[in-house]
């Protein structure tokens, strides 16, 4: 068996995005993903997907070069090679990323994005060389499907008038009689039985009675609200006060892992967050000052599926718990969270998905939530086969663009509607 990479194909896309609505403005119409192939010397390709704004799109060209030559299980080696490959130092701004609400952007987050599309890819490629699934290259798989929670957005009816999109079937959510109606569209189309709200859009008490409706429809089952760290310590406090008894976690109330400590030591109700530990270096502070109860990896920008696992063990070991977030991304990365998480045996809340907004994906099939859940594929590699002309397609969207929906700027986007709209300064309220 031949396992020498070959060939490496990077495909930027743009994929429709409804308007959703976030604290820093609103998804743009079309958001840009890199789609990953690699092919081996017997002509064996795998997938990946990350994501695929310009800065991702710069480093994943030389990290492809390099990989020609190199054996497709060498997945240690990835990260020797992201370590080679130059960051432009414009693009480490040691912020919180504009638009991905991610965490502070540092040029290793962005490397460990592009190879976490390489990772996967060469995972997808060695389970179909070898006829076994991701799951079993990970170490096997702990459970047969993975529940993921219904991700609830505020949104608009439509694009603002004038801006090229795709219309959605979802309609507009901007009170609490919205967003209900919205999470029982997602239960009537998907099964979910668990619920998070994208927060920090509205005043804290407007959002406080959209929880509180919710929990009335949807008696005893989880719920999450997730401002995106828009709040004071002391609104945080409130929320949580107020919202106590039926939050299943507050995720990043408040910006920073300082300011977490702080909510966490006076509430009962757990924090969870994906934004002040994004990356290795950020846990021992958060852990040691108890600012988190629960880590949401991405493992996009953890750097993979193999470092997800690492970071579920040592959540295991200091007895905080795991799961998922999610940025808007295709069924190439649905198959890959899944697989992995189908490995973790400490994952006890379901994970978050974007994956029901996208109305378009590169797949010959979509993936299936049913009751919630995502069966984990016991087919060779990812268990997903891409369609060509649905890539050529989304292709052909990214290289027709101007160049401005080429960087995802939800702010930007936001402007269209509210022009002199600035993100917004931390707390907002
Ligand atoms: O897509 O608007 C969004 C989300 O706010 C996303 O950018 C976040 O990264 O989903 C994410 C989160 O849980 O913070
Ligand atoms: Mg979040």
């Amino acid at each position: 068996m031949n396992l020498t990479i070959t060939d490496v194909r990077l495909t930027p896309i743009l994929v429709a995005d409804p308007p959703l609505l976030n604290t820093q403005g609103v998804h743009q119409p079309y958001t840009p993903r890199l789609i990953v192939e690699v092919e081996t010397a017997e002509g064996i390709v795998g997938v990946g997907e990350t994501y695929g704004d310009t800065k991702y799109l710069e480093l994943a060209r030389p990290f492809a070069t390099e990989l020609i030559g190199r054996q497709v299980g060498d997945l240690n080696g990835l990260f020797t090679v992201a370590d080679q490959v130059a960051v432009d130092s414009s693009r480490v701004s040691g912020q919180v990323d504009v638009g991905g609400l991610r965490g502070v952007q540092t040029a290793d987050k962005l490397r460990l994005s592009v190879v976490s599309g390489f990772e996967v890819a060469c995972l997808d490629a060695l389970g179909k060389a070898l006829g076994l699934p991701v799951h079993a290259l990970l170490g096997g798989k702990v459970r047969d499907a993975v529940d993921y929670s219904a991700y609830l957005f505020y949104k608009w009816a439509a694009h603002p008038e004038g801006v090229a999109c795709e219309k959605d079937d979802w309609g507009a959510a901007v009170d609490p009689a919205g967003v209900v109606a919205q999470a029982r569209l997602f239960t009537e189309r998907y099964g979910f039985t668990s619920f998070k709200l994208k927060g920090g859009v509205f005043p804290p008490d407007e959002e406080i009675a959209a929880v509180r409706a919710l929990a009335e429809a949807f008696p005893g089952q989880p719920l999450r609200l997730d401002p995106n760290g828009a709040w004071s310590v002391a609104t945080s406090l409130r929320v949580a006060e107020e919202l106590g008894d039926v939050l299943e976690y507050l995720e990043d109330p408040a910006l920073g892992t300082a300011a977490m400590a702080e909510v966490s030591a006076g509430t009962d109700v757990p924090l969870a967050t994906n934004m002040c530990v994004t990356t290795f270096a950020e846990i021992k502070e958060a852990f040691a000052r108890d600012a988190v109860q629960v880590v949401l990896s991405d493992h996009h920008y953890w750097g993979g599926l193999r470092n997800t696992q690492q970071l579920a063990a040592i959540c295991r070991t200091f007895g905080v718990g795991v799961s998922m977030h999610s940025n808007t991304h295709l069924g190439i990365s649905l198959a890959a969270m899944t697989h992995v998480a189908s490995t973790v045996p400490n994952l006890h809340h379901a994970c978050d998905s974007h994956y029901p907004w996208q109305s378009e994906d590169v797949l010959t099939e979509r993936l299936v939530f049913e009751g919630g859940a995502v069966r984990v594929s016991d087919a060779p590699g990812l268990g997903v086969e891409v369609d060509r002309e649905k890539v050529a397609l989304l292709h052909r969207r990214w290289l027709d663009d101007d160049g401005s929906l080429r960087e995802r700027d939800d702010a930007a986007a936001m402007r269209v509607a509210e022009p002199g709209w600035v993100t917004p300064a931390v707390p907002r309220w």
